[in-house]
């Protein structure tokens, strides 16, 4: 499989990795859409969110994104979550993450 995040959980692709442990890898988003974006992954590979049955998983990441979000001081300010499922969603990925943006104003509805 040349799944682009799965070489970047297994160090082929280097990244500014920022939290990192058994289940799953946050890093540095390539291209920024805020002062802070940071992609949180699942190190198993599921191409969209449709495939995870893990619950457990799933809060994990939150838990992981919670924790990113205090760390880099941006709890108290705000910060958002995303996840693109599928094309029109605009997901380029197929390796399902959540992005957690912080660092200016948020707008609604996202584009
Ligand atoms: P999307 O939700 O699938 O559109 O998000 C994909 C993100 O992955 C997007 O923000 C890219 O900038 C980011 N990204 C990356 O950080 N490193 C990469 O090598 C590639 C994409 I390809």
């Amino acid at each position: 499989m040349n799944c682009i995040f799965c070489r970047i959980i297994k160090k082929e692709i280097p990244s500014k990795i920022v939290y990192e442990d058994e289940l799953v890898l946050a890093f540095e988003d390539i291209a920024p859409q805020a002062p802070v974006h940071i992609l949180v992954i699942p190190k198993k590979h599921y191409s969209t969110l449709l495939e995870i049955e893990d619950k457990e998983l799933i809060g994990h990441i939150f838990m992981v994104i919670k924790k990113i979000a205090k760390e880099k001081g941006i709890d108290e300010r705000g910060f958002r979550v995303v996840m693109n499922c599928n094309h029109e969603a605009g997901q380029t990925v197929y390796h399902v993450h959540f992005h957690l943006l912080a660092g200016r104003q948020m707008h609604w509805p996202p584009g």
